[in-house]
């Protein structure tokens, strides 16, 4: 079936692509393509481009790509048009009335891969390179576009599938063919182990680049939470006054560190004897608390430590969290009192003290690691469910074969982690595991 969309997003713009893809372009194109010399291969023309019923729709630029050569690797006629709403959608209209269905999302890049054009790990990535909101996180989605994962974890899934024909000709032949000795099987699934565990690491860091990380800024009233928002922003986004209970509500911006995009949560002070109002805001600030991944408590390091900042720092005492005295410029009574909780002391107003927060944020998220992802890594939920149900399988073969049990009982456990390791390599991918890789694409991509 011929597929058809407008690949650029709604509204007016300088130009509007639609595309087609499937068995019936040749036709549509010889129908609604007027120009003066014929299509050829990959030649942007210029032509007139007419309805159904033969009617000039726009003048605009016709580029024909046969199969296979083309992104989906069937027929693709890709027509660049004004940017008008209407004739975008008049267009569209055309395709439908000439044969084609209008495109699920993500529907040329399913193809694509269906076709042998693309592994699905690149496929996936061009979601994530839409996507993408920083240029680490793009940068990351290039290395996958550009394949090779599948190759990866087809070495691992065949090294595997070799252990697993050893076992099963011994099986099937225990005269000819000796038992593989455990030694040396245990010593090639520890390796293949330690491959995928790489593949996991790669994996987590590509996800911290791609979902970013988040941080809470807490403490009690008055100790400088929002002028740190917006310190760290370089904007006054939150209201700061030398009045306690300031900020009533959460507030939330995005900072980038290090490549990696932060989601900064400014809260209301925690205070022991807080009024309805207070309370309200406290619980979210509490349940702000609970959702972050790194919490960074701001304490006025300028007077001693009284029963409110004792009470955030025993609230957030199970947390990853960076303590921060601030006002140094006033004192350091409490900075002082702190330091065996090896704090950050400073002002939110000294761009030293905001680089090292910002150097504590990128220690605790990602370990102060270079975020630079050059080589392709697992990135969708499918893969990292593949991966982690390959390691498990391994892990109990492992088990078995430290037991002393019978080897060939781990077949079991290595048949499992090689069909977990098709889902990633493609050599497994039902419909329903398309779905859930493709869902989240636009429609025409
Ligand atoms: N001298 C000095 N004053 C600061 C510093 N940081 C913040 N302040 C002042 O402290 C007061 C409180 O700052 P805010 O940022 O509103 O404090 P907050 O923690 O958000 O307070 P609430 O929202 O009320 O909980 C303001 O008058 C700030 O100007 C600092 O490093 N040095
Ligand atoms: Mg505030």
């Amino acid at each position: 079936m011929t597929i058809a969309a407008v690949a650029t997003p709604p509204g007016r713009g300088a130009i509007a692509i639609v595309r087609v893809s499937g068995p019936d372009v040749r036709e549509i194109a010889a129908r609604i393509v007027r120009s003066q010399s014929p299509l050829r291969p990959h030649v942007a023309t210029t032509a007139e481009i007419l309805d159904e019923d033969g009617a000039t729709l726009d003048r605009g630029i016709a580029i024909l790509a046969p199969a296979p050569h083309s992104y989906t690797g069937e027929d693709v006629l890709e027509l660049h048009i004004h940017g008008s709403p209407v004739i975008a959608r008049e267009m569209l209209r055309t395709l439908l009335a000439c044969g084609a269905r209008l495109a699920a999302p993500g529907e040329f890049t399913r193809r694509a891969f269906l076709n042998g054009k693309m592994e699905l790990n690149a496929a996936a990535a061009v979601a994530d390179l839409i996507a993408a909101e920083t240029r680490g996180a793009a940068r990351a989605a290039l290395a996958n576009l550009a394949g090779g994962l599948a190759a990866e974890v087809g070495r691992q899934r065949e090294a595997l599938s070799r252990i697993l024909e050893e076992l099963a000709a011994a099986i099937d032949f225990p005269d000819e063919v000796a038992e593989p000795e455990r030694g040396p099987v245990a010593s090639r699934l520890r390796e293949i182990e330690r491959e995928l565990r790489d593949l996991q690491r790669s994996g987590e860091v590509g996800r911290l680049v791609r979902e970013g990380t988040s941080v809470a800024i807490v403490g009690p009233p008055n100790a400088g939470k929002s002028s740190l928002l917006n310190a760290l922003l370089g904007e006054e986004r939150a209201l700061v006054s030398e009045l306690p209970g300031t900020t009533r509500d959460t507030i939330e911006e995005s900072i980038v560190v290090e490549g990696v995009s932060v989601r900064l949560i400014d809260t209301a002070g925690i205070r022991a004897h807080a009024d309805r109002l207070e309370s309200a805001g406290i619980e979210r600030t509490m349940r702000a608390i609970e959702q972050v991944r790194i919490v960074i408590v701001v304490i006025d390091g300028s007077v001693p430590i009284d029963a409110g900042a004792r009470d955030v720092l025993e609230r957030t005492a199970g947390r990853e969290r960076v303590l921060f005295c601030n006002k140094a410029d006033l004192g350091e009574a409490g900075a002082r009192e702190l330091r065996p909780h090896a704090p950050i002391c400073g002002s939110v107003h000294d761009a030293q003290t905001l680089a090292s927060l910002r150097a504590e944020i990128a220690r605790i998220g990602w370990n102060g690691e270079r975020i630079d992802l050059e080589r392709p890594h697992l990135a969708s939920a499918v893969e990292f469910d593949a991966v982690r149900e390959a390691l498990g399988a391994l892990a109990r073969a492992n088990v078995t074969l430290e037991a002393g049990e019978p080897i060939d009982l781990i077949a079991g456990d290595l048949q499992q982690a090689v069909a977990a390791l098709g889902h990633v390599t493609g050599d497994v991918a039902g419909e329903e595991l398309l779905d859930r890789i493709f869902a989240r694409f636009c429609i025409g991509k």
